[in-house]
C-alpha cells in the first residue's frame, strides 16, 4: 500500500516521497530574474526533505506577470541563476518543476504586501489581457483586452518558448498553470469568458485554449519527464466553473498526455462562497483520480503528517502539496518522517544527521 513515504515514479522520474513543495509566489524577482533569495527559500525545501519542489508560477511573458517581481522565462537571461538553483535541488535529491503561467486579467498588480491592487500603467503596471474584457473586480478593476485569435496563438507560442528554457533550466517536473483565476482558467470559467468563437461558449470551446497550450508544450517537453496541469476544480459560485467539468477536463487532458492533475479551486470571483478548513480540496483530487483515471496532488490547508499520510494510503491522492506549511517549517517532511517513524535513509542531508 502506498504511503507518504512510498516513492513516486512517473515516467523516468523518482520522487523520493509524496511530499511536494508547492508552488508560491515569492515577488522577488528582479525582472524576472531570480535571485539568492530563491536559492535559499528553494534550496532549504531540498535540504528538508521534499520529495519535488515546484517553483513559483513563472511568467511566460512579461505582461502575464502577476506582479513586476514574478519570476518569468520569457527570455534567455532568466535561464542560467535557474540552473545553479536547480543543479543544487538535485543535489539535495529533490526533484525540481516549475509552473509555467499567464496572469490574464489578474496580472499587473503590486506585491501582496503593497496592497496587491492593480498597478497603473504609469505607477509600473501594464495593460491586462483576458478571453473577454470584463473586470475581475474590487482592487483589480482593469478592464482587460479581449485577446484576438492571432494574439492568442502568441501567448500559446510564448508558453512553448517558456517550456523549452525551462527544459534548459534543468527543471524534471513541468506545471501549466490553469488554476485561481488566470489566464487559462479565465479561458475555462463562464464567469470570465463570454467570447462568441471557437474560444468561447459551450464546454468543448472554452477548453480549446487549454487543450491547444497543453499539445503545444506537449510537442516540446520530453515525453520522459512528468508534466502536469493545475486547474481549480470549482470556481464554488453559481454559474460558474464545476467539478463535473473539471472531471470531464481531467481525461480530455489525459489524452493529450498530461500525467497528473494538481487539484486546487478558487479564484475566479470574490463571490466565491469557500468552505475553507482543513484539506478542504482533496476530495477533488479523490474524484478527479478515480472518475478520470489519472493521477492527482492534493492540495490546500494539509498540515498533519498523519493527514497527508492518510491521503496518500486511501488513494485520495498520488502526491500531497503543501504550501503555507511548508513556509512554516522547510524541514516538515524530515518531522514528517520522525513523527510516523518511518525510516527514511537519505533523507536528511549528512551535516544534519545528528539531528535527526
Ligand atoms: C492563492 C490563491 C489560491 C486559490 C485561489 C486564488 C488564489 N494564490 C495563488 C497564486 C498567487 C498568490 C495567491 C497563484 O496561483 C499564482
Amino acid at each position: 500500500m502506498s504511503h507518504l513515504f512510498a516513492p513516486l515514479t512517473i515516467k523516468s522520474i523518482t520522487l523520493r516521497n509524496r511530499i511536494g513543495v508547492s508552488p508560491m509566489c515569492m515577488y522577488s524577482s528582479e525582472d524576472g530574474v531570480a535571485t539568492d533569495w530563491h536559492l535559499v527559500h528553494l534550496g532549504a525545501r531540498a535540504t528538508g526533505g521534499a520529495g519535488l519542489i515546484i517553483a513559483e508560477a513563472t511568467a511566460v511573458s512579461a505582461n502575464g506577470r502577476i506582479s513586476p517581481g514574478d519570476a518569468g522565462l520569457w527570455a534567455d537571461k532568466h535561464v542560467a541563476p535557474l540552473q545553479r538553483i536547480n543543479r543544487f535541488v538535485k543535489s539535495q535529491g529533490a526533484v525540481p518543476g516549475v509552473q509555467l503561467a499567464h496572469a490574464g486579467r489578474k496580472a499587473s498588480v503590486s506585491r501582496p504586501w503593497e496592497g496587491g491592487g492593480h498597478l497603473a500603467d504609469d505607477a509600473g503596471g501594464w495593460p491586462v489581457v483576458g478571453p473577454s474584457a470584463i473586470p475581475f473586480g474590487d482592487t483589480l478593476n482593469k478592464t482587460p483586452h479581449a485577446l484576438s485569435l492571432a494574439e492568442i496563438a502568441a501567448v500559446q507560442a510564448d508558453f512553448v518558448a517558456a517550456t523549452k528554457r525551462a527544459l534548459t533550466a534543468g527543471y524534471e517536473w513541468l506545471e501549466l498553470h490553469s488554476a485561481h483565476g488566470y489566464l487559462s482558467h479565465e479561458f475555462l470559467s463562464p464567469i470570465s469568458n463570454r467570447r462568441t468563437d471557437r474560444y468561447g461558449g459551450e464546454f468543448e470551446n472554452r477548453i480549446r485554449f487549454l487543450l491547444e497550450t497543453t499539445r503545444a508544450v506537449r510537442a516540446v517537453w520530453p515525453v520522459t519527464l512528468p508534466f502536469t496541469v493545475r486547474i481549480s476544480c470549482t470556481d464554488w459560485v453559481e454559474a460558474g466553473w464545476t467539478i463535473e467539468e473539471s472531471v470531464e477536463l481531467a481525461r480530455r487532458l489525459k489524452a493529450e498526455g498530461v500525467d497528473l492533475i494538481d487539484c486546487s479551486s478558487g479564484g475566479t470571483s470574490n463571490a466565491a462562497k469557500i468552505p475553507l478548513g482543513s484539506g478542504y480540496q482533496v476530495s477533488f483530487a479523490e474524484r478527479i483520480r478515480r472518475e478520470a483515471g489519472i493521477a492527482t496532488a492534493a492540495v490546500g490547508l494539509i498540515t498533519e503528517p498523519a493527514q497527508a499520510d492518510q491521503i496518500v494510503r486511501a488513494g485520495q491522492a498520488d502526491l500531497v502539496l503543501l504550501a503555507r506549511e511548508s513556509l512554516r517549517d522547510p524541514n516538515w517532511p524530515l518531522r514528517a518522517a520522525r513523527a510516523l517513524q518511518v525510516k527514511s535513509p537519505g533523507l536528511a542531508p549528512a551535516p544534519y544527521l545528528r539531528g535527526w
